[in-house]
């Protein structure tokens, strides 16, 4: 280093206070044991060299062309002076103070939320995770699978959660219990599954439309995904497929498959590549069965029907989210009896169903509501089989099921 740079970095030197001072003597004290291991295994490789070509000058010529000044350990904090800087420096030092007994942080996705503790996907590594003290006192909602998430190691190894990041997108439901809190099914997704079965148990497309709306509020795509297409024959299933149409007709993926036959998989599986989805839906459609065609090595339980109701078992008690070939990230959840919706006023539903947009234009009143007015054109539009009975009448029940639940 030539003498004015060596004077420019030792006033800085000066500057720092000793937690910064004590820092750069660490890394000096690294970078000259890096340099010593690097400089024996070049010595190393040099005699190899040499016994393999007599022509070399001998050893210790060569190593007197290559011998540099010897540096002590403050030439090696200068150094780290220079060629990190003095910013560098000083960040790493909040950092740590930050983190006090703490490791550094990493970064990971959450898979399984458990009683007392997390499993984080980090690093193609599952870690087991405790929820930090600062953590728990700031988060307001529960963790959700799929949130991506801090966490460092605490001295005796344990893996500690610190933060977790902003939600991108995310499924929600009040809880069903407790009035007022939400319930996020699935945090950072880019689709939602929702798996309906065709029979056993029977097709509700009222709870498709839940879903449908749970989707756009939460930003995030919507497949419809119907499954056990075995169980009927082609004219039965034509009729089924009649209710479908509504939603093939407003742009909606509609994928129809068995998870027992493997028909259409390849079909939903197009459909989930490099995305992140979650399985969402009534107990007892398939939506464990259909992962565990998609990939094998997921060996999620599955369990049967009741043979009278063809009603599900509640079989899958916690989501867990799992990571399947080209990319494919799915989240398993457990089926539900009933999808209310978070944070919905009524007079916002008539935007989630989209197909009424074009002729609502024609509504006598501008704030129609499309369910008493007269000279309603959405109203018209159902007479005229402009717009599905089945999706009005859906539209009808949730509007009052959630005037009910505001007033
Ligand atoms: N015939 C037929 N049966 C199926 C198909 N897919 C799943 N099943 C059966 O339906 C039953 C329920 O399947 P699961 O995969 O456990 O359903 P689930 O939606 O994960 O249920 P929950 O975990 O309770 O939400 C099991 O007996 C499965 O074998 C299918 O495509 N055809
Ligand atoms: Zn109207």
């Amino acid at each position: 280093m030539k003498k004015s740079k060596r004077k420019f970095f030792q006033q800085q030197l000066k500057k720092l206070n000793e937690t910064e001072k004590k820092q750069l003597y660490k890394r000096a004290a690294n970078l000259r044991k890096a340099s010593q291991v690097d400089a024996m295994k070049r010595k190393h490789s040099f005699r190899s060299r040499i016994d393999h070509r007599s022509n070399w000058d001998n050893e210790s010529n060569f190593e007197k062309k290559k011998k540099t000044p010897k540096m002590d350990i403050d030439d090696w904090a200068l150094k780290v002076l220079e060629e990190e800087g003095i910013q560098t420096l000083r960040e790493t030092c909040r950092h740590r103070e930050d983190l006090g007994e703490y490791s550094e942080k990493y970064y990971g996705m959450i898979e399984e939320v458990m009683p007392a503790e997390s499993l984080v996907y980090s690093e193609g590594r599952d870690v087991k995770c405790i929820i930090g003290p600062e953590f728990s006192m700031t988060q307001k909602s529960d963790l959700a699978v799929g949130d991506n998430v801090y966490f460092s190691y605490a001295k005796d190894g344990t893996a500690v959660l610190h933060s977790v990041e902003p939600r991108k997108t995310c499924i929600s439901r009040p809880d069903p219990t407790k009035a007022g809190i939400e319930r996020v099914t699935a945090a950072n997704v880019d689709k939602a599954v929702i798996v309906a079965a065709i029979k056993r148990p029977e097709l509700r497309p009222s709870l498709i439309d839940r879903y449908l709306i749970a989707a756009q509020k939460g930003g995030v795509e919507p497949v419809v995904c119907i499954n056990k297409i075995d169980l009927i024959n082609e004219y039965a299933k034509e009729k089924e497929m009649e209710v479908l149409k509504a939603y093939q007709e407003i742009g909606l993926k509609v994928v129809e498959c068995s998870a027992a036959s493997g028909l259409g998989l390849d079909k939903l599986k197009e459909s989930l590549a490099s995305a992140r989805s979650v399985f969402v839906g009534h107990s007892g459609t398939g939506k464990t069965s259909l992962l565990n065609r998609l990939c094998p090595c997921a060996e999620a339980q599955t369990g049967s029907v009741h043979n009278g109701t063809g009603l599900g078992r509640h079989t899958t008690n916690n989501s867990k989210l799992y990571h399947i070939e080209n990319n494919i990230w799915i989240i398993d959840t457990p089926g539900i009896r009933e999808f209310g919706l978070w944070n919905m006023n009524p007079d916002d539903l008539k935007w989630y169903f989209e197909e009424f947009d074009y002729f609502a234009e024609n509504c006598r009143y501008s704030d129609c509501s499309h369910t008493h007015e007269p000279g309603c054109a959405v109203k018209q539009a159902v007479e005229e089989n402009q717009i599905s009975r089945t999706r009005y009448q859906s539209y009808l029940r949730i509007l009052e099921t959630i005037s009910k639940n505001s007033s």
